[in-house]
């Protein structure tokens, strides 16, 4: 009898006739297996034993020094069209990727064990989770792959019952970066990955699948698969509203998704819900609303930075079971990176003696890989198969200058213009970058599986007769006074911004209408406790007219790049906002006379 695996069956088949391994190993996601993977990686040096005092079940991986983050340039998205991809892609005609990757697969696998990974994203019960299967050649990806989604046979049973998946194919290969490749082939649903055992080139379900592969499925199923966290945020009456948040990749989203309140907050019965860190699928209820889920069962998190001052409940959930990759040791062979505390470090990330001459002792891209139910925020609505309803969207860069701590947007289409137009410094997460500020719309730029024009046109197409939808508001963390310190405090005092957002999703409070949106009165956002420096405030809540001009125009030319497949809602809105503008100068703002009230 023909079975909706026959055809799981032959592709495997196929893969392995080509890599040739030695070994075929179907995961189960059991105990056992895990053990067993385990140990092998011990012998072969794939992972250290970390402190199992301190760290019991926590590992040590050294990645190649070569293979350290994702790698753009060699990120394809191979659609039969290349405008299909779009500019914001890097693009390759599908029979001449597949012959060239295929090419550097033949034979990889000698000698080496061929691991399947059925795994599912989003909870195994949710109509809105997909399912995918992994083929690779790495047990340290098997690993990584077994926290970081829901893997093994539950899964193989749903892609029984369904006959449907994801197909992505990976070999470490010799880890030559001049041989490496990350290919999606959308239109076939299929992913080819060579020669990277790092996070996101290697974790197939993560960016490969979860971002682009879906959200090009997600067009045309009508539905959103976004970079985003997702985090609850109980007031002190109980009542729980989910904000989901776009932030480029090490812009702050895992920090927070798990922030822990200010003080004065848990005192009154403030409580934070972590549902997810990185990525989130939003489909329209019937009721109109937006709900998400994570499609992940874990965090890829980034390392550096993570304290117990910055984020206390990550420094708890990573104390157990968790897979450390290119962090340095300390002398009791504890993990250890810059910003944890004041240790020192012994070996670095190399596994070299620690010398501060040879650069920090982590890597700044060295990232833990832990389950989602350690996180003691981790919120049980995670499992929820319909997902959350989403009452605020939000986007943010990291910008030293101009853009204020929070605005909100107009309304949606004007939301997502501002989502559109999100730029941020550039971050370790990608190594290639080589520009300061990029424009990293919906922080969508290396995830998007298809051209942007269209996948703005996919936003606005939200706002129809019946959408109850979410505010869209913009917030930016991270900007630095003349001293080159920041002015905002950050982490859990980022609380506060959230709250505002949410009085004004209740309509509790006023706001300032600007050209660039509506931007909180000063007397609104709850400063008690903090100790900004003067005039902090005044600037976080500024209009600066003649930056943001420049900013506008900034904005247009990059859009103007996506030529007839730019929405014309989108042009026309960037224009009245342009012209709004002109009519301001520095002075006449109300913005700075109520900042200074
Ligand atoms: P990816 O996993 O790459 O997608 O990163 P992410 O967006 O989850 O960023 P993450 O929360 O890991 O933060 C990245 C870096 O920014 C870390 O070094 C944090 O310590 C720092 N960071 C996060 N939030 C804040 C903040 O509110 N203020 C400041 N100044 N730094 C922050
Ligand atoms: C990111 O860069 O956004 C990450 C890390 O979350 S990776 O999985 O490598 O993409
Ligand atoms: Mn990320």
């Amino acid at each position: 009898m023909p079975s909706k695996l026959d055809a799981l069956n032959r592709w495997v088949d196929e893969v392995a006739a080509r890599t040739r391994p030695d070994r075929v190993h179907w995961c189960d996601g059991s105990e056992a297996e895990s053990r067993a993977l385990t140990e092998l990686m011990l012998k072969s040096g794939d992972l250290l034993e970390l402190n199992q005092h301190t760290h019991p079940g926590c590992y040590l991986h050294r990645s190649d020094p070569r293979d350290v983050a994702r790698v753009e340039k060699v990120t394809l998205i191979c659609t039969k069209n290349e405008i299909d991809a779009g500019p914001n892609n890097h693009w390759m005609a599908p029979a001449e990727a597949h012959k060239k990757i295929d090419a550097l697969f033949d034979g990889c696998m000698r000698g080496r064990t061929m691991y399947v990974i059925p795994y599912c994203m989003g909870p195994l019960g949710s109509p809105y989770a997909r399912c995918g299967v992994e083929i690779t050649d790495s047990p340290y990806v098997v690993a990584n792959m077994r926290i970081m989604t829901r893997m093994g046979t539950a899964a193989l049973e749903r892609i029984e019952r369904e006959g449907r998946f994801v197909r992505g194919q990976h070999s470490i290969g010799t880890l030559d970066p001049a041989q490496r490749w990350i290919m999606h082939f959308p239109e076939e649903l299929t992913i080819k990955s060579y020669g990277s055992g790092y996070g996101g080139n290697a974790l197939l379900g993560k960016k490969c699948h979860a971002l682009r592969i879906a959200s090009f499925q997600a067009r045309s199923e009508g539905w959103l698969a976004e970079h985003m966290l997702i985090v609850g945020i109980e007031n002190p009456r109980g009542e729980i509203h989910y904000i989901a948040a776009a932030f480029p990749s090490a812009c702050g989203k895992t920090n927070l998704a798990m922030l822990i309140p200010p003080e004065g907050y848990r005192r009154d019965g403030w409580k934070v819900w972590t549902v997810g860190d990185d990525i989130c699928w939003i489909t329209p209820g019937k009721d109109g609303r937006l709900y998400a889920i994570n499609p992940e069962a874990g965090y890829f998190g980034v390392a550096p930075g993570t304290s117990n001052k910055t984020n206390p409940n990550a420094v708890k959930m990573l104390d157990h079971d968790a897979i450390f990759t290119n962090v340095a040791v300390t002398a009791d062979n504890d993990p250890w990176w810059e910003g944890l505390d004041d240790r020192k470090p012994v070996r670095d990330w190399q596994g070299r003696d620690y010398d501060p001459a040879n650069g920090p002792a982590a890597h700044p891209n060295s990232r833990f890989t832990v389950r989602a139910t350690q996180c003691p925020s981790w919120s049980p609505e995670a499992e929820n198969p319909e997902g959350v309803p989403i009452s605020a969207i939000v986007f943010g860069g990291r910008r030293k200058s101009l853009v204020p701590l929070v605005f909100e947007a107009r309304d949606w289409t004007h939301g997502v213009l501002v989502g559109a137009g999100l730029a941020s410094e550039t971050t370790a997460a990608a190594t290639d970058v080589g520009v300061n500020i990029r424009r990293d719309p919906m922080a969508m730029k290396p995830f998007c599986g298809y051209n942007f024009g269209d996948y703005f046109a996919h936003w606005l197409s939200f706002d129809r007769p019946n959408a109850r939808l979410p505010k869209i508001f913009h917030v930016n963390w991270f900007r630095k006074g003349q001293d080159g310190k920041f002015l905002w405090p950050g982490f859990g005092d980022n609380l506060r911004v959230l709250e505002w957002m949410l009085k004004r999703v209740n309509g509790e409070c006023g706001a300032v209408e600007t050209p660039i949106g509506l931007l909180p009165h000063a007397e609104d956002l709850n400063t008690d406790g903090l100790h900004l420096a003067d005039g902090a405030l005044n600037t976080l809540l500024a209009l600066e007219a003649e930056g943001w001009r420049a900013e506008l125009q900034a904005i247009g030319e990059y859009l103007d790049g996506y030529g007839d497949r730019l929405p014309q809602d989108l042009r026309d809105e960037l224009k009245n906002e342009r012209t709004a503008l002109e009519d301001v100068n520095e002075s006449s703002l109300p913005q700075k006379k109520a900042a200074t009230l």
